[in-house]
């Protein structure tokens, strides 16, 4: 017996020696500190000068496998908004010697500066705020240390605040208080996301609950994280002001010290041996039978690869068998992960099958001919259509929204900045006063699409899209009815009109309307207020639909007009970029709507000429000019192609063989996020039927180092597509890559498989990091639950949207969360997105039909 007690302490020992182990945090190369199922980020990630407070920034937690925690930083109010000052990081050290990260903040405004220090402790970590200088007087009460934890991961859980047990809030419903505005601390510009309806005050959350210790989710071992401190520590819950807030831990720092000021011992518990559940990456769609088929497996850099997976086939009685067992080939490390790939490309039998991989077994998903078939359908009938601006929307027993902004718009004020990025120069470029209305903008136009103003360049785009996928494809389908007499619109509701040329009539009937009524296009039109930029819902309700009136009081109408000045802001500035821009979409829009509403196309064709006229001799008297230079390109082959005259072949050869010679015809890689559609060598690709066999001779070699530069981007990664997503998720430019290797795989079979394109189809349907959902809501077995779209607040999504998906936050970590829908660059569905999928879901619902014949 002796030799079994000793085997069993020897036992315990190693094992206690494991936990021990696998709680100590390490200050990794990546520069962050590392436990087994733990990361501590450090200002890995930054404020966003543009955005402020995405919630992807200062101190954070990946907690599991998941990032539960962000924001570690002094802030200056209880629940911070989007729009509430951020600090600016003057500097960050990594201190390997005292094995700490330490961060000094900086509020110029106040002239107040921290340092933030980290560094691991016991089983934990310490956070350390240190002061040079005491808080400033104006900040007293005011500054604290604040630390965010995401809702959804801790709903359905409890917390203990000093021993008592206490449940998450499930929706927000805590106490608040009102406090005057002369004691606000001001938001970005002095912008205020509080309506306050005329009475100069401001809301302020207050404490849920107040202790020395928390235990957050003391039953759950995968979220369970103990926050320590001799300072008061409260507890507040931020969707209480905003619906995009998360839950707040936070002490206020005290007046009058210097030195360490305030202390907290966090520990987040970590399970002994955790490895993350294999992601077992696949196309929720499924596959035909001639496609290739791979799975991507995505592995916990600590689990030990299986050298083989199978492939299931589920009969028509139900019953399970294995159809296949194939090795798992290694393709080794991306970011922070190992991928295998599993091939199962030979199996060809039709029917419902399934991945197993060491005990993990996806969803079943079809292979079968029409995989492909419609599945651009909701895009086209359900999206986009909710999309559209000045109409109101209805589906079935549902109305979407009703007509908004019929009191479109006002003449923006000189030298203004934006809260989302626009600016008014010193003149308006325009005949209008500021705060004057400019008539005739209540027409046309897609919201763009988790806020609601209409951005002329997205605009341009997707018209630009929607008129190449009718030049290609030419689908004629019709299950939307629209009605721009009575701005009507109503889905699943034929009308006898082609639904493709309605919707580039409304896209063209808003860009139409600022040359008609300003004289040229404009940058866009959006709120002016920021407490309604916000707006969450249905945005009939943004403005009140009447037109200002001085004589009346604010919130007051008599009916017909109205005291309150909600009307949205038109920013007016002139640049040649969006001249040009605006000219190529109208002079393709122009051709495709020629039989369909003829007065349109021929008012669309003339202004797109003005707009080349206006600059193509004086580019100087026009202000402004964007990164790409005027952009004459597209406005060139445009309109070339729709008026054969040959001046406007001679500029786009001119141009385009000098930019494709001092250009990257690809991506420029170190801008993963640039979309190849705005470089020399797509619209060389778009211009290639209607030129003739010189020009596709002379464009041939550009085809090659495209191939070649691509081929180098694609084998980055496992997933064999052009990786981006800093800042916003990439997956635009892949299905941009896809759009251009469809057409060279057209004109240049020789030089691309149609595989390049199935890649990034296969890509946004599921085979991608992080999870296996498909990124177009409701496309696939398994889809976005949740997009950033006018009814996140209800978690929820709009059927075809499609999301930016996976965003990069440094160093190593990608994400796209499908509990929380309010990380914009994740998950907001926007118009750009869409039109590029609709395109590439007919090139494979083409690919795939020649595939099936062969
Ligand atoms: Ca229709
Ligand atoms: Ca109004």
């Amino acid at each position: 017996m002796y030799i079994h007690r000793f085997t069993l302490l020897l036992l315990v020992l190693l094992t206690w020696t494991n936990v021990a182990k696998s709680q100590q945090l390490v200050l990794n190369d990546l520069e962050y500190f590392e436990a087994n199922g733990l990361n501590v980020l450090v200002y890995s990630n930054r404020y966003n000068p543009v955005f402020f407070d995405e919630k992807t920034a200062g101190i954070e937690l990946i907690h599991h496998g998941v990032r539960t925690a962000t924001g570690g930083a002094v802030r200056l109010h209880n629940t911070p908004e989007q729009w509430d000052l951020v600090p600016e990081i003057v500097s960050r050290n990594v201190n390997r010697n005292d094995n700490s990260i330490s961060t000094v903040l900086r509020y110029a405004d106040f002239n107040f500066d921290s340092e933030i220090k980290v560094s691991p402790h016991k089983t934990g970590f310490r956070i350390q705020v240190i002061l040079k200088k005491p808080v400033p007087k104006e900040l007293e009460g005011r500054a604290g240390f604040n630390f965010e934890f995401l809702p959804p991961d801790y709903w359905e859980s409890i917390y203990l605040a000093d021993g008592s047990p206490r449940l998450f809030p499930r929706y927000p419903a805590s106490d608040t208080q009102i406090r005057p505005k002369s004691e606000k601390i001001h938001q970005i510009y002095d912008h205020t996301t509080f309506d306050d309806r005329g009475r100069d005050e401001f809301l302020e959350p207050l404490p849920i609950s107040t202790a020395n210790t928390f235990i957050l989710a003391p039953d759950n071992p995968e979220r369970k994280v103990t926050i320590q401190s001799d300072s008061e520590i409260m507890f507040f819950d931020g969707r209480i002001l905003a619906q995009n807030g998360w839950y707040v831990f936070r002490s206020l720092l005290p007046i009058g010290k210097t030195g360490k000021v305030l202390e907290w011992y966090v520990e987040a518990n970590t399970i002994p041996g955790w490895i993350r559940e294999p992601n077992i990456g696949f196309s929720q769609v499924g596959y035909t039978p001639a496609q290739e088929k791979k799975a991507i497996i995505e592995l916990d850099k600590n689990d030990v690869a299986k050298p083989s997976a199978t492939l299931y086939k589920i009969n028509e009685n139900g019953e399970i068998a294995p159809a296949f067992s194939g090795k798992t080939e290694e393709w080794g490390r991306y970011l922070r992960y190992n991928y295998l790939i599993f091939d199962f490309t030979e199996i060809k039998e039709k029917g419902v099958y399934f991945i197993e991989y060491n005990g993990h077994r996806t969803n079943a998903f079809p292979i079968s001919d029409d995989v492909y078939n419609g599945i651009w359908h909701p895009t086209m009938d359900v999206w986009l259509p909710i999309q559209m601006d000045h109409m109101t929307v209805n589906e079935g027993y549902r109305i979407w929204h009703g007509n908004a902004h019929q009191d479109d718009a006002l003449q923006a004020p000189t030298n203004h900045n934006h809260f989302d990025g626009y600016r008014m120069g010193d003149t308006t470029d325009t005949r209008f006063k500021p705060f004057e209305r400019i008539p005739g903008l209540d027409v046309g136009g897609w919201y763009d699409a988790g806020d609601f103003d209409i951005q002329t360049g997205s605009h341009n785009a997707v018209v630009m899209d929607l008129v190449q996928i009718f030049e290609t494809f030419a689908p004629s389908r019709d299950m939307t009815f629209v009605d721009q007499a009575t701005k009507y619109t109503d889905l699943h509701r034929p009308d006898g009109k082609n639904d493709m040329l309605q919707q580039i009539e409304h896209g063209v009937l808003a860009l139409v309307a600022q040359i008609e009524s300003i004289g040229h296009p404009i940058r866009g039109i959006v709120v002016g207020n920021l407490h309604q930029y916000h707006h969450l819902g249905d945005a009939a309700t943004i403005t009140d639909n009447l037109l200002y009136n001085p004589d009346l009081k604010p919130y007051e109408t008599d009916g017909k007009s109205s005291g309150t000045m909600d009307e949205r802001w038109v920013f007016t500035n002139r640049s040649p970029y969006m001249d040009y821009s605006t000219a190529a979409s109208l002079a393709a829009a122009s051709r495709v709507l020629k039989d369909f509403n003829p007065e349109l196309a021929e008012k669309s064709l003339r202004f797109a000429i003005k707009m080349w006229d206006d600059n193509i001799d004086n580019e100087q008297e026009t202000s402004g000019q964007s990164f790409w230079g005027t952009g004459n390109l597209n406005a060139a082959l445009q309109l070339y192609i729709a008026t054969k005259e040959k001046r406007f072949k001679k500029v786009f050869e001119e141009t385009l063989w000098d930019q494709l010679k001092n250009t990257n015809p690809m991506f420029d890689v170190n801008r993963p996020g640039n979309f190849p559609v705005e470089n020399a060598f797509a619209y060389a690709i778009m211009a290639y039927p209607h030129m003739d066999a010189s020009f596709h001779k002379k464009l041939r070699p550009y085809v090659i180092k495209y191939k070649e530069q691509s081929d180098k981007i694609i084998a980055e990664s496992p997933y064999g597509v052009p990786m981006g997503g800093r800042g916003w998720a990439g997956n635009t430019p892949i299905m941009k890559w896809a759009i251009n290797n469809y057409f060279i795989n057209q004109y240049y079979p020789d030089l691309m498989a149609q595989g390049d394109v199935f890649k990034a189809m296969n890509y946004i349907l599921g085979c991608h990091p992080y999870s296996n959902i498909s990124f177009v809501a409701t496309i696939g077995a398994k889809s976005k639950k949740v997009t950033y779209g006018s009814n996140r607040a209800d978690f929820t999504f709009i059927a075809g949207g499609v999301v930016p998906g996976l965003v990069l936050l440094n160093p190593d970590f990608y994400e796209n969360k499908d509990d929380w829908p309010f990380l914009w660059g994740q998950n907001e569905a926007i118009i750009t997105t869409a039109t590029p999928y609709v395109f590439m879901a007919l090139a494979a619902e083409e690919l795939a039909n020649d595939l099936n014949k062969k």
